[in-house]
């Protein structure tokens, strides 16, 4: 289990290496997400951006992610860390570890974990699955696994799209592993994360408006065409290799 000193050491770890690998507009961005993620108090702490606001650009504009990560993933942590305020025992445990045993949380608190931890979690992983220059196709044993579930990563790409335009209203769209190892394309309403029903998270699509709004406004197939030119492929592999075993 990370304590919250080591969870600290690495934000500041992770900081310090987005800010070593920047330009000075990199190095800005990256200073703000970090002062922002020290303001709020608590067991969770928003995760600092792997990358500059503007990286995702044009596919993803620097001003959704400076509000997606810096008010709204803030206000997800901020939430679940008041839930849990007076339940220091579980306050220690790793989000995932919550979101798995959602039944076994007091009533009181049950549905904010569901929702902030969720959104806690999502969103912790929604960063790292994009990447500056994404995209591409998968390679490897991701590559022939997705073959064997789907037919072709066309046929994925289908499956996928089509869930991530078909949550009604807020939610997610995601690639997930099932508890018998098998990939499987499922959406989920609001927060929702798979793990909550024994399925591991792969890649997921945040399909809120305040994912693409500001940008795409009402064009949320649009939006998702974007975001496969910005998949952190290597990342959703490795996901894979672990989850798998
Ligand atoms: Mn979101």
């Amino acid at each position: 289990m990370i304590t919250r000193r080591e969870a600290i050491q690495k934000t500041a770890l992770l900081g310090a290496a987005a800010i070593a690998a920047g330009s000075s507009v990199e190095l800005a961005s990256a200073q703000t997400a970090t002062a922002s993620a020290t303001a709020i108090t608590g067991p969770f702490r928003v995760p600092p951006l792997p990358y500059a606001f503007d990286a995702l650009e044009p596919h993803i504009d620097a001003r959704t992610m400076e509000i997606h990560h810096d008010k709204h993933h803030a206000a997800y942590v901020s939430n679940v860390n008041k839930a849990l305020a007076d339940f220091p025992d579980l306050a220690k445990k790793p989000v995932e570890q919550l979101l798995q045993n959602l039944d076994s949380l007091p009533e009181k608190i049950r549905t904010s974990v569901r929702n902030n931890g969720g959104g806690h979690l999502n969103h912790s992983l929604f960063w790292q699955m994009m990447k500056k220059n994404g995209g591409g196709q998968p390679k490897g044993d991701l590559a022939r696994a997705i073959d064997q579930s789907f037919g072709s990563f066309g046929q994925f790409k289908d499956k996928f799209t089509e869930a991530a335009t078909k949550q009604f209203g807020s939610g997610w769209a995601w690639l997930t592993l099932g508890r018998n190892k098998e990939l499987l394309v499922e959406g989920a309403p609001n927060q929702d994360t798979p793990l909550s029903a024994g399925r591991i998270p792969l890649l997921g699509i945040d399909v809120w408006e305040h994912a693409y709004y500001l940008k795409y406004q009402n064009k949320r197939p649009d939006y998702i065409a974007a975001f496969y030119n910005v998949i952190n492929w290597d990342f959703v592999s490795e996901r894979f290799q672990k989850s798998r075993g």
